[in-house]
Formats: structure tokens, sequence, C-alpha cells
């Protein structure tokens, strides 16, 4: 008999990333319509900007671009979130960064699925933010007790999911057949569903509640609710989504424009209405808005340092605005935040030089032929061209971004304001293990291609 060698988690990410993608399309036609925008202007930029294709091709993210995609999903007990964790695991993505969105009204606090290694990342960088659901911010005890029970009779995984889960875990892997039927197990808990959990009573009063409790609690499983494309350019998306019949929201969430992107920015386009069949009836008669669509664009990861700057730039400008970004304000919303963003330096070398973002290092070909380091440090190489360093791109998401598009997408009427505040050990309790500080992964990435870096050029 011979063994089967079990496929690498990282390719059946992948695939379940294709296979993610292949069923939202279906089910979501104005997705297929902004892939599409998207793919036309990232073809656009990079064939007008020769430098961005030749910066893009050094880092490697050419050849990732078009598989970048991050969904989104909410939970709604400890049990479901922890069993993601270990679906997750199967397929190498871990828990990074505790995102509190409670100061925002939003009774949720999440983390992000995806794998850590750049190597890992460069075959597939396919995330998922994750947010369980705060019942203790319900105040009322008798919505919150019927909210358990209805999450309690529910099982969001298949049978031969759960079981292929303990299998990978026990065994170490899943071989070929196993993995293409893991894949395909595993993609129905993020699947839409017509029908709802609880009569058309039960989900208004959830729903008056929060809308985000009724989207949890009143279905059978934690839908996909979207799944964004990375584009090189967002703001020309942005222009373009109306003439394609897409309307976006009001401001691009995260840092303005700049020659050199930092973090990440996005916006999104509203949740459809969609019929639905409540317990009490027999016919798609109701309604619930949940899935909608997002675009987002990458830049540099920030150290500490410059993540504190960029903090504190985007607070400044907010509270000058003195409101949430909305239709209104936005051109204003726009101006305060290139005012105050123009004391971030918008140059690779400032922000090394200033230390605010990391980098990958690089040896040149000049470098390479010179050969011999001698005593030179990394400063004497990279002003000699024997290095060059390209900033490290951010791999995870922002709180105060992921707030604005979850209230772009659940109406004004959702910013309540709760009492109760962040609580990570709460949810890595919940989640079953600690979650990874994301700043630690980037400080390793950095220092890894530094040491590659050295040993290619003493050779
Ligand atoms: C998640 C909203 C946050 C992002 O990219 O920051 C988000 C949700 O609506 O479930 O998608
Ligand atoms: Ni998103």
């Amino acid at each position: 008999m011979t063994v089967q060698p079990f496929v690498s988690p990282d390719l059946i990410r992948q695939r379940f990333s294709k296979a993610m993608s292949d069923m939202y399309r279906e089910e979501v036609p104005l997705y297929g319509a902004l892939m599409e925008l998207v793919e036309q202007t990232n073809r656009s930029v990079l064939d007008r900007d020769t430098d961005i294709a030749q910066q893009l091709k050094s880092t490697g993210e050419i050849e990732r671009l078009d598989m970048e995609r991050h969904g989104a999903i909410r939970v709604g007990t400890a049990t479901e979130l922890a069993t993601l964790a270990r679906l997750f695991a199967v397929m190498g993505m871990q828990p990074v960064g505790y995102y509190d969105l409670t100061p925002a009204g939003v009774p949720v606090h999440s983390t992000a699925f995806r794998a850590v290694h750049e190597d890992a990342l460069q075959i597939s960088p396919f995330r998922v933010f994750t947010s369980l659901l705060r019942l203790e911010l319900i105040e009322d005890p008798e919505l919150r007790a019927f909210a358990e029970s209805v999450l309690a009779k529910r099982s969001i995984f298949t049978e031969a999911a759960l079981r292929l889960i303990a299998q990978a875990e026990t065994a170490g892997g899943l071989n070929e057949v196993d993995a293409t039927e893991f894949v395909l197990q595993a993609l129905e808990t993020f699947r839409w569903h017509h029908s709802a959990t609880v009569t058309a009573a039960q989900y208004q009063t959830l729903s008056a509640q929060h809308r985000l409790v009724a989207d949890v609690v009143a279905f059978k499983g934690p839908h996909i609710n979207h799944l964004t494309p990375r584009t090189l350019d967002i703001d020309r998306v942005q222009e373009q989504m109306p003439a394609n019949g897409i309307t976006p929201k009001a401001v691009i969430e995260g840092p303005p424009r700049r020659q050199c992107p930092i973090l990440l920015r996005q916006t999104s386009f509203k949740a459809l209405d969609e019929p639905i069949a409540f317990t009490d009836q027999s016919e798609t008669r109701g309604s619930h808005s949940a899935r909608f669509g997002e675009i987002e664009q990458r830049g540099a990861a920030l150290t500490p340092k410059g993540r504190a700057l960029y903090d504190r730039l985007l607070n400044a400008a907010r509270d000058e605005l003195g409101e949430f970004p909305n239709e209104g304000n936005a051109a204003r919303y726009n101006a305060l935040m290139a005012q105050h963003f123009g004391e971030f330096p918008d140059s690779v070398e400032g922000m090394r030089e200033q230390g605010l973002a990391y980098f990958r290092y690089f040896a040149t070909e000049k470098g390479l032929v010179a050969g011999g380091l001698g005593n030179a440090s990394l400063e004497d190489l990279l002003r000699d061209g024997h290095v060059k360093a390209e900033p490290l791109v951010y791999e995870d998401f922002l709180p105060v971004s992921a707030a604005g598009i979850f209230q772009s997408n659940l109406g004004d009427a959702a910013q309540t304001h709760y009492g109760e505040h962040s609580n990570r050990q709460a949810f890595e309790k919940a989640l079953g293990r600690t979650s990874i500080d994301e700043l630690g992964l980037y400080a390793e990435t950095q220092q890894r291609s530094i040491e590659e870096c050295l040993a290619a050029l003493s050779r």
C-alpha cells in the first residue's frame, strides 16, 4: 500500500480561496462587476506606471495581486469561534491581531485569520476578518437568553468538515482526496441561506436591538458578507463605481492618497436587500441585508512609531471634523486628512530613515557583483547601492476603518454607545488560544530578509 502525501496547508488555502470566490461570484452578481473593474484598473496602472510594476515585481507582490482577497464573517458563540480557528488552521491560517469595535458602537470584537510567513503569504494571501458577537452587551435579559438559545441549537459546520478537521489534527495533514473534500465541506459554512431560523417577529426584535444581532442570530450560518479584491488605485475605482452601477460609501477609510501608500485604504458599497423566508412563512417574503462589496489598496506596514503617528494624525483630522465622516462633510474630511497627513514623510527613504515602516531588503546586481561584505553596515550597503529596501506590505486591518465599513452597511441607526470596553482576554478565551501580535510578524520578516540579503552578499 502506498501512503498518499499530505497536501500543503498553503495549497489548501489557495484552493479554498478560489472556491470561495467562485461561490460568491455566482451568488452576488455585483461582485463579478467589481472584480472586472478592479482587474482593468490594475492593468492600466501597471501599464502606465513602470515604477510600480517594477516594485511589485521585486517584492513578488505582482504574482499574488490577482489572488488577493479578504472575506469577513460574524459568529455568535465561543464554540463557533474556536472551531473556526481549527478549520482555518487546516489551511495554514492563524488568528492575528485583536480589533475591538465597541467604541464605534458595533457590538463585536474580532481577529483576522491569515498566513503568517512571507513564503506562505506568497502562495495565498487569503484572509478572513472574523468577528464574535458580544451577547453580553444585550441589556434585555430575556432577549439575550433568546439569542443564546437560538445559537445553541445551530451547528455551522457539516459533519464531514468536523471529521476532516479532527483527522487533519491527529494525522498532521490531509491527502489529496481528503483535501478536496475538505474544501467543499468547509465552503458550506460560509454559504448564504435564504431561510432564517426565527419567525419574522423574532427577527424584528433582534434587529431592533442591533442589526448585527439579527444578522448573526437569525441564520443557519455565518454567511461570508463580502470578499475584497486588492486594487492598485482605489481613488480611480471609487470614481468609476457609479458608472458601473455601483454606489460607493461617502469616504475612503484609512490614510489619504499618497505617493508612497501606507497601511490600508478601503471603500465599500451598500449591502443588498435580499429575500428571506422566516420560519412562519412558506415563501421568501421577508428581506435581510448583509452582503456588500468592498475594495482595498494596501501599502507599507508601519512600525509602532509609524502607527502611533498614523493614529495621532487620523484622530486629529477626525476630531477637527467633529462628527463621523458622511456624504455631507466628505470634502472637508478629505481636505483635513490631506492637511494633517502632510506631517507623515511620503517617501520610502523618509519612512526608512525615521523608522516608520518595516522593509524587505534585497541584494542588488551591483552588490552581488562587488561581493565581499567586509565591515560594511546595512546603511553603508544601502548608500552604495549594494542593497535595496522595499516596504513590507501591510497584511492586516484597521479598527477605525473596519468600524466605518460596518457602519456604512448597517446604517447610522446602528451607532449605539456601550459602557463596556475592550476585552481581549475574553476574546482569546473564546478563541481557545491567543491571537498573534502582527507587529512581531513584520519584525521577523524584516529580520529574515536582512539575514538572507547579507548571506547572499557574503557568498
Ligand atoms: C467586517 C467589516 C470590516 C474590513 O475590511 O475592515 C472589514 C464585517 O462587516 O463583518 O471588512
Ligand atoms: Ni473587509
